[in-house]
């Protein structure tokens, strides 16, 4: 940690991310001296390649933009590049660094054979009309198109991009490259190649993964209060599957404040969250002027100042600080399942852990998404197209053996399980076996 620290100074989300999985991994790692000998760690937290771009477009009012673009290609060891693309403004080297870090051991964590990679650009979707966002994903597609490919490495979206974004790009990569295979992007429309679920999947996917959770200690999610931040892909999926599974979501957030909902997310609220994400406009504030004497707006406030049983971060990096988890905590909170990636601080972390509150990391508790990306390029490459049924039935097993990989490896002497040891632990042995055993490379 200290070398790196040095070659990368202020590249604070990726030293967080490298040093949350490096406190997790050092017992085992040093009970095997065949990874010391190969310098397995030094090897796995640098990135195989960066490919970094310039980005220029044409705004509505005729004036160039000039944005940075980037895909970094973190590990194949265990197949090709996956991971998604992030438009915000916000995109560093660092952050996507520390996305592609973390994607390497939850692609681990699926089951399928998919190596880390993640992407983007500081180009912000906010306020601007589609068809500049069609422009700026055609002008990116120009540089990245030379990057990827079905069998090298496959992009989707993350925050920032869904579906209307992959669609232009894809659009872009068959005229630049006139490659016609569908598998070369993920996320893609359902009549295109794109999966069944595979929007709904993330959030699905996390709400698997929490009954799971609760199953091993005799409860169940029905009947439950839940706070969610953000109302993007994420958490629209997330309160979806909660709705249907009996839970009662109180609360969503945006970067403006925060929306009460003391009756509960209905239907109608999960639709509109779908017209709120494509307005651009990222305020929250849109859900309480639409259902008015249902949802209660309150500025600058977040989620985690509502009262809950079970809080889902479900938007941003560190978007739930020490201070946050100590208020959720005083407020009866008993359960935190991440499922942005690293969306919780440190010391939030560890304040969950050492005060009783059960908690679950990101790689796992979000897997559903990319392991989803998994199934249609699957479907891709064998020229099929599967039911709901069958993806669905497929999400459950892939978040039920998430869940048993946390449980065999997380599992402490005292019965509970360190969730956040449990997938570090077992992410990081099945890269770290599969780079040992094909050489110094
Ligand atoms: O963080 C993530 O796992 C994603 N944004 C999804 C990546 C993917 O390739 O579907």
């Amino acid at each position: 940690m200290a070398k790196l620290s040095a070659k990368y100074p202020g590249e604070k989300e990726y030293l967080q991310a490298v040093q949350e999985v490096l406190e997790s991994i050092e017992d085992i790692y040093n009970q095997h001296p065949e990874f010391e000998k190969a310098k397995i760690v030094e090897r796995m937290v640098e990135p195989d390649r960066i490919f970094t771009f310039r980005v220029t477009w044409v705004d509505d009012r005729g004036e160039v933009q000039t944005n940075t673009g980037y895909r970094v290609q973190f590990n194949s060891a265990i197949g090709p590049y996956k991971g998604g693309l992030r438009f915000h403004r916000a995109v560093t080297p660092s952050m996507l660094k520390f996305l592609g870090f973390e994607q390497t051991f939850k692609n681990a964590l699926t089951t399928l054979p998919m190596g880390g990679a993640k992407g983007g650009s500081d180009f912000s979707p906010n306020g601007k009309s589609d068809e500049e966002i069609m422009r700026f994903c055609q002008a990116f597609m120009q540089e990245l198109w030379q990057c990827i490919g079905p069998d090298q490495d496959i992009p989707a979206g993350d925050v920032g991009v869904g579906g209307r974004e992959i669609g232009y790009m894809y659009g872009q990569y068959k005229k630049l490259a006139r490659q016609y295979n569908t598998g070369v992007l993920t996320g893609k429309g359902s009549t295109w190649g794109g999966s069944v679920l595979r929007p709904e999947a993330t959030g699905f996917g996390a709400l698997y993964f929490t009954q799971n959770m609760l199953h091993r200690i005799g409860k169940d999610i029905k009947g439950c209060t839940i706070a969610v931040s953000g109302f993007g892909n994420v958490a629209w999926g997330a309160s979806k599957k909660a709705l249907e599974l009996g839970a009662k979501v109180v609360a969503l957030s945006g970067p403006d404040g925060v929306c009460e909902i003391p009756d509960g997310i209905t239907p109608e609220m999960i639709d509109y969250m779908l017209v709120m994400r494509a307005s651009n406009r990222d305020k929250v504030e849109d859900m309480a002027t639409r259902f008015p004497g249902k949802a209660f707006f309150t500025p600058g406030k977040k989620a985690w100042s509502v009262k809950c049983d079970i809080a889902l971060p479900c938007a941003f990096q560190n978007e739930l600080s020490e201070e946050d988890a100590k208020e959720l905590k005083a407020n009866g909170t008993w359960c935190c399942c991440e499922v942005s990636n690293m969306g919780c601080e440190p010391g939030a972390i560890h304040y969950f852990q050492n005060n009783g509150v059960m908690f679950a990391p990101g790689k796992a508790v979000n897997a559903g998404g990319v392991a989803t990306s998994g199934l249609e390029m699957t479907q891709n490459a064998s020229h099929i197209s599967w039911g709901a049924k069958e993806v669905d039935e497929r999400l459950h097993f892939i978040m039920a053996s998430i869940h048993s990989q946390c449980v065999q490896f997380g599992q402490q002497p005292d019965g509970s399980v360190d969730y956040v040891k449990g997938a570090n632990i077992a992410g990081f042995m099945k890269v770290a076996t599969a780079m040992l055993e094909q050489g110094i490379i």
